[in-house]
């Protein structure tokens, strides 16, 4: 126990609730994480991976069931149900705390308590909050422990304070109709009960450093955002920061970690990563908008990651990583999924937990498997990952799966724009979530999974911003995901979209001109160097069109999204009647 009197009150009250045996406070000490790492292995919890391999490195599976975010069991609880907004899932407050109260009562009997104060953001910044977690899964701390600040450190910045965000999470029953994850911001309060998986459970992560935090920002006039943040260092050594938002699985982590294509780091190039899924954003004293990552570990998705699309994402979980949902390699007892660039092994256990051989029509890793890793062992981790003063940002980038439509990048006229382009963003949805996968949905700003509250007023508050920083990004869309007539990427994509990055941050410092277009600014297709990249300059041509035709298609889309919003702000509608005038004459 720490002596926080109103920690521990708390932690009284959760436990009288949900009676477990007993209660462990954790201190974060490498002790600690030995002792519960063992006490993992004798359960059956973790599986001890290959140790000269894989030092460190242990796997975990989930239950078939509980494999991704739950978005229709994602509830945002609050009073009033219009503070929620249209687009969130809501249950009135007292309601939720009566139905979970009955689903939490008892559900630790017979199981450990482990109760995890943890920090989101570097220890003692401006942008930092803590958290406490409570939980009944050893998964849970030792995934927190990589993902946040844990232990007594936290406890160390909350002081005597009452200000914490209380999270309280049990794995209950694993079963699907007793799984709720519910957001309570009136209380800083987080209740999750019948889930082990990720995001459903880290609730530093998404529930708190994303639904909680938005609406924090709002109130307190900041922002947390669904972005990664890089920073590209150019040959004089000048180095600046790009934050993006992409949907779940449309390719932050990888752009975060992005190598230079050959050319360019011959030429001294280098890109590094301060945060791969989660940005705070603040107006800094010098009227720049600052970002910090307030996580400390990646959760990444594994199939698809090779020595060749994210080598530093291979080498960052090469030690001390939770590997979920993978397979395992039966012959030396390594890690495998698909995409991994190495041939499939001969004989392997799927993420069922069945046996795998490269006949099976099934796939071997689950397509949402990951692995929790250390951001600190990530190759290319910038020297300024955990600056309690955060980065300066020149670009926000919005981007998304678009087969069609949308080029491959665009800059918006101004900030007013850019808020619109980010409150229209549309993707494919991909395997992050429990649903059909491939189908086009609109996800504004990355957030529509994420936004704690009402998306109208969301819109509101990045307007808001716009207003109140000087000196504000500039803000672009991408699109690395069109494809040719056989369905098959034309944009290389990976290392290659520094092309890109390097063109929006030319537009950043004025030193290139672009086309305006009906949409935005697009590039001049010479603007783009493609030496090297194996597509030539028609290509990108096409990669850069607007077609008319798909674009009145978008904007007949586009009306019935901001049609479902009670609370759009009035210049997101005047921006939507420009771009319908500019498109259909
Ligand atoms: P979350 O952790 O769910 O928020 O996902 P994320 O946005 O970090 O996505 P991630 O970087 O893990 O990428 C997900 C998938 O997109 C992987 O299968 C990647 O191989 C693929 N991907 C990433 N970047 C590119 C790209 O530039 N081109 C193509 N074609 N695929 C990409
Ligand atoms: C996402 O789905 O956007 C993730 C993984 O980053 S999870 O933590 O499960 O939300
Ligand atoms: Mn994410």
């Amino acid at each position: 126990m720490y002596n926080n009197k109103y920690v521990n009150e708390w932690v009284e009250q959760m436990a009288a609730m949900t009676q477990p045996d007993e209660i462990v406070w954790l201190d974060g000490s490498q002790e600690e994480k030995e002792r519960l790492t063992k006490q993992a292995l004798s359960t059956g919890e973790l599986i001890e991976l290959n140790q000269t391999e894989l030092p460190g490195c242990y796997y975990h599976k989930t239950a078939e069931n509980d494999v991704a975010r739950v978005e229709h069991l994602t509830f945002i609880c609050t009073e009033k149900k219009e503070d929620a907004g249209p687009i969130n899932n809501w249950m009135e407050k007292s309601a939720a705390y009566a139905k979970l109260g009955t689903l939490f009562t008892g559900s630790m009997k017979g199981r450990t308590m482990y109760v995890i104060p943890y920090i989101m953001g570097p220890a003692n910044s401006e942008f930092s909050k803590v958290g406490i977690e409570i939980t009944d899964s050893i998964y849970v701390v030792l995934n927190m422990r990589i993902m946040t600040r844990m232990g007594k450190i936290a406890m160390d910045m909350l002081g005597d304070s009452p200000n914490f965000i209380k999270g309280l999470h049990s794995k209950g029953e694993i079963n699907p109709e007793k799984r709720y994850i519910c957001h309570f911001p009136e209380d800083n309060a987080i209740w999750s009960i019948g889930s082990g998986y990720g995001g459903n459970v880290l609730l530093g992560k998404k529930c708190f450093a994303l639904r909680i935090a938005s609406w924090l920002g709002r109130k307190e006039g900041w922002m947390a955002e669904h972005m990664l943040i890089l920073g590209v260092q150019d040959p004089t050594g000048n180095t600046q920061y790009v934050s993006a938002a992409f949907p779940s699985a449309c390719g932050k982590t990888n752009l975060a970690m992005l190598i230079p294509p050959k050319k360019y780091q011959e030429m001294g190039y280098k890109v590094w990563t301060v945060g791969d899924d989660i940005a705070w954003l603040r107006i800094g004293e010098d009227g720049r908008l600052w970002a910090v990552n307030p996580e400390s570990g990646f959760f990444g998705v594994a199939p698809g990651t090779s020595m060749k699309s994210n080598p530093n994402a291979l080498l960052t979980c090469k030690k001390n990583t939770i590997f979920t949902n993978v397979a395992i390699n039966t012959a030396d007892n390594t890690v495998w999924w698909e995409g991994m660039g190495v041939p499939a092994p001969a004989e392997a256990i799927d993420w069922r937990g069945n046996k795998w051989t490269p006949d099976s029509t099934e796939k071997a890793a689950h397509p949402n498997s990951r692995f929790t890793a250390p951001a600190g062992q990530c190759p290319c981790i910038s020297e300024n990952w955990e600056d309690p003063a955060g980065v300066p940002i020149s670009a926000i980038v919005f981007g998304g799966r678009r087969a069609k439509v949308a080029p491959l990048v665009y800059q918006s006229f101004d900030w007013e724009h850019g808020v619109f382009i980010g409150s229209t963003m549309a993707s494919e949805t991909t395997a992050a979530a429990t649903g059909a996968v491939g189908v086009v949905r609109r996800d504004p700003m990355a957030m529509r999974p994420f936004c704690g509250y009402n998306m109208g007023d969301y819109f509101q508050h990045w307007l808001e911003m716009g207003k109140k920083i000087p000196n504000p990004p500039k803000i672009f869309n991408v699109n690395w995901f069109r494809t040719d007539e056989n369905g098959k990427f034309i944009w290389p994509g990976f290392g290659d979209n520094l092309r890109v990055l390097l063109w929006i941050l030319a537009r950043c410092n004025g030193q290139v001109d672009a086309v305006e277009t009906a949409i935005g600014y697009v590039p001049n297709p010479e603007d783009i160097d493609l030496e090297g990249s194996g597509i030539d300059l028609d290509t990108l041509k096409g990669l850069l069109s607007i077609d008319k035709d798909s674009w009145t298609t978008e904007v007949a889309d586009i009306e019935k999204h901001l049609a479902q919003f009670d609370r759009l702000p009035e210049e997101i509608k005047n921006q939507y009647e420009a771009l319908k005038k500019r498109i259909n004459g």
